[in-house]
This record gives structure tokens, C-alpha cells and sequence, in this order.
């Protein structure tokens, strides 16, 4: 036989173009693209759905340690399992480096949870807590070298946040590695001004976490990041934006010269702070950092996915359980919203909520989903072109979408580890209907096909955006 498979009559659609063939694969790679092609031993017919490249998610959590007694809602089996589900073929979850241990230290322990797990292709961000001058000078050039081009640092929480000079060191070392730097900007010590005065007030229900993170407390975050990004030369991440004035700070940084992504998430352009001010403590269940914030934000960021500011659109998967006492309603958390656990789902609803209220609505193309919900995240994390497009050579990761298939999305029809989503209710048109990973079903959409243990660990080449500046 020519071809393990073949999917047939198929539209193909890349973050360029859109063009009807059939698509030839053998040993999980695209090695053919033509009409009329035969000899395979499975035969899918596609003359249905749009034939696309399997989302990546490059923001997402499995597994994290989130403070005493909490736990998150999904480890790498469920979560691999749930991002199937939704589309993806590959996810992008963070090794959290544990303060006084080293990052090869911490690879080790997600490596350990995550082997014989995943569903789907995994490769990990280290989040450097503790910049030390061996961490800094040793491990991250020859993790580099290893594989491991992607690093997030934190400007807000207590245990994990880093001062302005530990910022810039590493922002250093990361240029002469080639290392490309995630930034999470919120300003702390603003934050944290502001939940003791809540506190002190007796303001301690959830919709208080989003008037403790206001706008402001983002903005200047962002614009000293991209401030320091800017001295020393190095390209960055601005992950998780939430608002117009953010996006502002990325926009005018990148006139002045600088090499910078945005990304932007689902519940930017769905949720509202309203939404934490539901009943009883409801709230809780959109508690997320930085908040969603209200209509105006909503439409700046479908801007930014329109224009360019974002190049990439990601869940933040970041799963607690809400009705449980190690989830949002802890024992502190029901009395003060500062200890419930900031993150929500959303790892099998991104792609959905993207394709219906974006391609659906008229917001964007086809090409441009595609762009912003692999391809781009490929090419950013030094996957591309084995990750995020159709191509000869490429692995076969895809996605079949049924354009017409409508979706009321419930907690019900999830595969989290989460018990409630955030978009309960919500009616969306577009669903995949069959995902392929290395031309191996993971599921047709309705059945899980695929086994545990089938996704493969991805060391990484260097960022597009990092690489030129590498060793300079
Ligand atoms: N930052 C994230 O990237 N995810 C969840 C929580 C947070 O603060
Ligand atoms: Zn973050
Ligand atoms: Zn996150």
C-alpha cells in the first residue's frame, strides 16, 4: 500500500490558503497532497467538514502545585483527553520551577506526571521563579540547546513574582540563548494595595478579585515589561491580555522596533467582571487573572485578533473544580475571594467559541482561525512547519470541522476534570468532528479511538521571533 491513509475529497484549509484535495499519509506524516489519490489501508471521507491543521494550544496548566490543599482540576491524562476533544493536537503546559530547585530539577517531576498520560503531543514552558545566577548562566543556554526554547515569567504573586532586575537578567540570558520569554504583567504591589483595602472595607465576595486587578494594574505592567524587553534587546510574549490599553502598550512597542507576540483568550471576548458578581458564590467560577473585564474590552480584543495584535489565541487552561473544598470553594475561599484559585477551563472550548463567534459571525476568515489557533503558535514556539500547517513533510495532527454542526455547550458534554465550565449554555455552530494525530483517531468526535500514552514529548527548535536575535 501507497498510504497508511488517505482523507478524501477533502477542503483543505491553511493559515494562507484554502484548496480542495485529497491528503496521502504514511508513518504519521503528509506525504502526499493531490487529486485523486488511492492505495491506502483507511479511506475517511472528508467531503463534508474542512480539513484543517489540529489546534495548538500554547497556554495551558495540567498538573500544577496552586498553593496548600488545592488542587487542579485536571492532570495530563484528562487534560490531553479534553483538548482532543476540542480540536487540538498539541498543548503547551508550563513546568513550574519550585523555588531552590533547579529547572532541570523541575523538568524532571512534569516529565515524571506526564509520561505513558497524554492523548495528544505535549511540550512544556519552564516558569522561572528562582533566577539564579546558575540558573541563569548554566541550566537555560543548554536547556536551549536542549529543546526547551520557552520560558514564562511572573510580575504578579507573592511566590512567584520577579523584581524588576531579576526580570532583566533573565531577559538577558534568554537573548543570548535564543530563549523566547512569556510575561504575565500585573503590577503587585498595586494589587495587593488594593485587596487590603477591600479587606479592610469588608469587600471579600469574588467580584472583588477583578476590581483588586484593574486595567491599570495591567497597562503598567505591560508597558514595563516591553520597557525592559526593550533595554536589553530581547523579544517577548505578552500573554493573557485582556484590554485595550494593553494593547496599546504592544502596538506602540512595536513601532518603536521591538519583537513582541500578543495572545489573547477566550474569556477576553466572552466573559465580563459582571460575571464574578453572580449569586452566592458563583463568581468564583470566572475568577482569573488578569479578569475578564466588560463589553468595550470584548470588542478591543476581537480587534486585536482582526489586526494583528495578537498573534496567537490560547485557552489559559488553568482548571479548578468549584463545588470542592482543594477548588475555588476552599474553606478561605467562600470567605475571602483572595484565596480562591485564579484559572478556569477551557481547553475544549477554545477552538469552538473561536470558529462560531469568529469564522461564524463574519469576525475572521477561515485562514486567519487557522493562523490564530495553530500555525501561529507552531512558528512562535519553534514547532513549525512539523506542527501547525498542512504540508508534504509535516506531521499529519488534524482536525476535521463540521462548519454547520450546532453545539449547545454544558459541563455535560466536557471531558475536564473541572465541574462546571464557564460558558454553560453557550450555543456555538462548528465542532470537530474527527482528530487525527500523527495520522493516528484520537476521536471521532463523539468516542475516544485514541489510547494513553499515544502523545510523544516535543523538543523545540528556537522562536521565530527569537531566533535572529540568538547569540547576538
Ligand atoms: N496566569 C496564568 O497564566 N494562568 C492562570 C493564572 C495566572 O495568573
Ligand atoms: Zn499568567
Ligand atoms: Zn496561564
Amino acid at each position: 500500500m501507497k498510504f497508511d491513509t488517505i482523507i478524501r475529497n477533502g477542503t483543505i484549509v491553511t493559515a494562507s490558503d484554502t484548496f480542495r484535495c485529497d491528503v496521502g499519509i504514511q508513518d504519521g506524516c503528509i506525504i502526499a497532497l493531490a487529486d485523486n489519490l488511492f492505495d491506502a489501508a483507511e479511506i475517511i471521507d472528508a467531503s463534508g467538514p474542512y480539513v484543517m491543521p489540529g489546534g495548538i494550544d500554547s497556554h495551558v496548566h495540567l498538573a500544577q502545585p496552586s498553593g496548600d490543599g488545592i488542587v487542579m482540576a485536571d492532570d495530563f491524562a484528562s487534560g490531553t483527553l479534553s483538548a482532543a476533544f476540542g480540536g487540538n493536537t498539541t498543548v503547551m503546559p508550563f513546568c513550574m520551577q519550585e523555588k531552590g530547585t533547579t529547572l532541570r530539577e523541575s523538568l524532571k517531576v512534569y516529565h515524571e506526571k506526564a509520561k505513558g498520560e497524554c492523548y495528544i503531543d505535549v511540550s512544556f514552558h519552564i516558569v522561572v521563579t528562582d533566577p539564579t545566577g546558575y540558573v541563569l548562566g548554566q541550566e537555560l543556554p543548554a536547556l536551549v540547546e536542549d529543546g526547551y526554547t520557552s520560558i514564562k515569567v511572573f510580575m504578579t504573586y507573592d511566590n512567584l513574582r520577579l523584581r524588576d532586575d531579576e526580570i532583566l537578567a533573565t531577559l538577558d540570558s534568554a537573548r543570548s540563548s535564543g530563549a523566547l520569554v512569556m510575561v504575565h504583567c500585573e503590577n503587585e504591589d498595586a494589587i495587593r494595595f488594593l485587596i487590603g483595602r477591600h479587606e479592610k472595607n469588608g469587600e471579600l465576595a469574588p467580584k472583588y478579585h477583578a476590581t483588586s486587578r484593574p486595567v491599570a494594574a495591567e497597562r503598567e505592567a505591560t508597558h514595563r515589561a516591553l520597557s525592559l524587553a526593550e533595554i536589553v534587546e530581547t523579544p517577548i510574549v505578552i500573554v493573557h491580555v485582556s484590554n485595550r490599553e494593553a494593547m496599546e502598550e504592544i502596538q506602540r512597542a512595536r513601532a518603536r522596533g521591538s519583537k513582541v507576540a500578543g495572545e489573547t483568550c477566550p474569556q477576553y471576548l466572552m466573559l465580563t467582571a459582571d460575571d464574578l458578581d453572580a449569586t452566592e458564590l458563583d463568581g468564583a467560577k470566572f475568577v482569573c487573572s488578569p479578569p475578564p473585564r466588560d463589553k468595550q474590552s470584548q470588542a478591543a480584543c476581537w480587534e486585536g485578533l482582526q489586526n494583528g495584535t495578537f498573534d496567537v489565541f490560547s485557552s489559559d487552561h488553568c482548571p479548578f473544580r468549584f463545588e470542592d473544598d482543594q477548588g475555588k470553594l476552599n474553606g478561605k475561599g467562600k470567605r475571602n475571594f483572595r484565596w480562591i484559585p485564579n484559572g478556569i477551563p477551557g481547553v475544549e472550548t477554545r477552538l469552538p467559541i473561536l470558529f462560531s463567534e469568529g469564522v461564524g459571525k463574519g469576525r475572521i476568515d477561515l485562514n486567519r482561525f487557522v493562523a490564530l489557533s495553530s500555525t501561529n503558535h507552531a512558528k512562535l514556539y519553534g514547532l513549525y512547519p512539523q506542527k501547525g500547517t498542512i504540508a508534504i513533510g509535516s506531521d499529519a495532527d488534524i482536525a476535521l470541522w463540521d462548519p454547520n454542526k450546532s453545539v449547545k455547550i454544558t459541563n455535560d458534554i466536557l471531558h475536564h476534570g473541572s465541574d462546571y465550565t464557564p460558558y454553560e449554555g453557550l450555543d456555538v455552530t462548528g465542532w470537530p468532528v474527527r482528530v487525527l494525530v500523527r495520522g493516528k483517531t484520537v476521536t471521532d468526535g463523539a468516542t475516544l479511538v485514541g489510547a494513553k500514552g499515544s502523545g510523544n514529548y516535543l523538543d523545540r527548535a528556537r522562536s521565530s521571533l527569537a531566533h535572529s536575535r540568538a547569540n547576538s
